[in-house]
């Protein structure tokens, strides 16, 4: 039976980090661009932005609903979009650059 049991434990863990995983949504900073640009995702979701450019960027929104640092290499920034609607943002470095998140029930 000690064998079933840890089957048992590898499946409950696999469980919990595919809702973890499924609970976040990636955007790559790259190449002066937010990829993918817009993304829709569902009330409750996270969304970690990655700098993968030699350069810093900012996820920046203009009545400031969520601000990150300067993000250098490798910088990760996340929020948490709890309410329906439309999220544009913009890096305060390069304005021209800009996403945005549109969260929707499912
Ligand atoms: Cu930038």
């Amino acid at each position: 039976m000690k064998n079933l049991g840890k089957g048992w434990l590898l499946a409950a863990w696999l469980a919990a980090s595919a809702m973890a995983s499924a609970g976040t949504q990636t955007v790559e900073i790259s190449k002066f661009a937010f990829t993918p640009k817009e993304v829709t995702v569902a009330p409750g979701t996270k969304v970690a932005w990655v700098n993968h450019d030699e350069i810093p960027h900012t996820v920046s929104t203009r009545d400031k609903a969520f601000t990150s640092k300067a993000l250098d290499t490798d910088d990760r920034y996340e929020h948490v979009f709890d309410k329906e609607g439309d999220y544009a943002y913009f890096c305060a470095v390069h304005p021209y650059m800009t996403g945005v998140v549109h969260v929707r029930k499912p």
